[in-house]
């Protein structure tokens, strides 16, 4: 079965490790501990032609510095999911600090952005015009949420449809 490796990027606490867990396992929990090192969940998804597809979704934890454990980590990925919290803003630049790492050091590869935490309706930080201005540059970006589900099925799919290789 034909496998592709994607990665999940962002600050500590974004809710990368959630993210994982409701597409993959379809639950939120919140008693996740604190990832040690790099866990690796498989999907099995049926592609439009009805072929299977095996994902393997890494998730770090720490991808402080993009030193060489966080190029060893993106190694052979198809594309990642870039996450912030929209209730903190500065996980936004973070993000986006990590992007620019990847771009300098990978070829470029596919990626999808995400605003996670969307359920906190009223605690917002990222505002959407923040966000229009990065999808007019080209870029995909959505509203997701763990907690309720909201979107991740989708921005996976979207990321799939974006894969190379
Ligand atoms: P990380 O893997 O990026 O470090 P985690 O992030 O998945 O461990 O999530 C960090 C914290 O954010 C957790 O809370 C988790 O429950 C919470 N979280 C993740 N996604 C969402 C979401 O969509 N909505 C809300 N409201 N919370 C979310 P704790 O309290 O355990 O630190
Ligand atoms: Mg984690």
């Amino acid at each position: 079965m034909d496998t592709r490796k994607i990665c999940i990027l962002g600050d500590f606490a974004v809710g990368k490790t959630s993210l994982v867990a409701r597409y993959v396992h379809n639950e939120f929990s919140e008693r996740y501990y604190t990832s040690i090192g790099v866990r690796v969940d498989t999907k099995i998804i049926g592609l439009p032609d009805g072929s299977p597809l095996k994902l393997a979704i890494w998730d770090i934890a720490g991808t402080d510095t993009p030193t060489e454990l966080f190029l060893r980590y993106l190694r052979g990925a198809a594309g990642y999911l870039l996450v912030a919290d929209g209730t903190r803003a500065e996980t936004l630049a973070r993000a986006l600090q990590l992007r620019e790492a990847v771009e300098s050091q990978l070829a470029l590869l596919p990626f999808v952005g995400l605003v996670n935490k969307a359920d906190l309706r009223g605690e917002q930080e990222i505002h959407q015009d923040r966000i229009a201005t990065m999808r007019e540059a080209g870029e995909i970006w959505l509203a997701v949420s763990a907690r309720t589900g909201e979107n991740v099925d989708n921005a996976f799919s979207v990321l799939l449809a974006s894969l190379s290789g």
